[in-house]
């Protein structure tokens, strides 16, 4: 697992330049998804791909901006699923954007994942690894990560990021919403789900939905790269993650690019999102 982690590690610093200097317009490719790709998105794909190759231990990769797996070792242990700029239609406006891996055994599917890692742009360039436990680590002056400190959620949080159209919420996914901020909440969403989920994690809780609409019935946030990583961070820092009735890492995911709606917390607010969604 070092090996991963520190492969994320030289692809991370190198992404970070390339966000800081590389061309921010579009590409001409449409991913799966129907997201047309920037040319970032494929730099830092192309980066997260070369560095990974270096690594005998991962057998495939899963990438958001690649329509296929990928074989790279076939005596490999591990399949990497990962997102390789979260956010990046945000580097326009110079908002902190993040890059998801999901690191599996045996299959790429909820019940096969060991590890996830993600890493967030911003002010500063941070690294969190989770596996029994889940660790920030902060880039230094020097280049190398250094440890910061094990990451763990209080059991009730103050911040709320509500993710989607809210015009194609469901009224009792409204009513959710509405009562927490009655409760004092306060309100926090960029766009970026690896920012906006670092600071629920960073400031001891709270709740970031992004629910089943109208116009994304299955939600937007995809399982492999985004939902079953950041579920497995959240129950390692000791908070919870749910698709509104079921626990997410219970999920099963049929295709490499499946959605799912998804709500990631601390255990009081999640308790609030089953107990509401029970109803319907
Ligand atoms: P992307 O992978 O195309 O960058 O999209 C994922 C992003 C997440 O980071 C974020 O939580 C979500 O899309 C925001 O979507 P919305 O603007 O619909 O709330
Ligand atoms: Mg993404």
């Amino acid at each position: 697992m070092k090996e991963i982690i520190d492969a994320v590690s030289r692809a991370a610093i190198r992404i970070k330049k390339t966000i800081e200097f590389g061309d921010t317009g579009y590409s001409s490719h449409i991913n799966k998804t129907g997201d047309t790709q920037l040319k970032l998105d494929i730099a830092s794909d192309l980066i997260i791909e070369e560095e990974f190759s270096k690594v005998t231990s991962i057998k495939s990769i899963i990438s958001e901006e690649k329509e296929e797996a990928k074989t790279l070792h076939e005596n490999g242990k591990y399949i990497v699923g990962y997102d390789p700029l979260d956010g990046s239609s945000l580097v326009d406006v110079n908002l902190a954007v993040g890059s998801i891996f999901a690191v599996y055994e045996k299959e790429a599917n909820a019940n096969s994942i060991v590890a996830a890692i993600y890493v967030v742009y911003g002010p500063r360039t941070e690294m969190v690894a989770a596996i029994d436990d889940v660790k920030l680590y902060r880039l230094d002056e020097n280049g190398s990560f250094k440890e910061v400190k094990t990451i763990k959620l209080n059991e009730k949080g103050k911040l709320n990021a509500t993710g989607a159209t809210q015009k194609g919420w469901t009224p009792y996914h409204k009513k959710l919403i509405d009562e927490i901020f009655a409760e004092g909440y306060r309100l926090r969403y960029s766009g970026g789900m690896v920012p906006d989920l670092h600071q629920i994690l960073l400031k001891g809780g709270g709740l970031f939905s992004y629910p089943a609409t109208t116009d994304t019935p299955k939600g937007k946030l995809r399982l492999l790269f985004e939902v079953f990583p950041f579920a497995f961070v959240f129950e390692k820092a000791l908070g919870a993650a749910v698709d509104g009735k079921k626990r997410i890492l219970d999920l099963h995911a049929s295709h490499i690019h499946d959605t799912s709606p998804c709500f990631f917390g601390s255990h009081e607010e999640i308790k609030k999102v089953l107990n509401e969604y029970a109803k319907h």
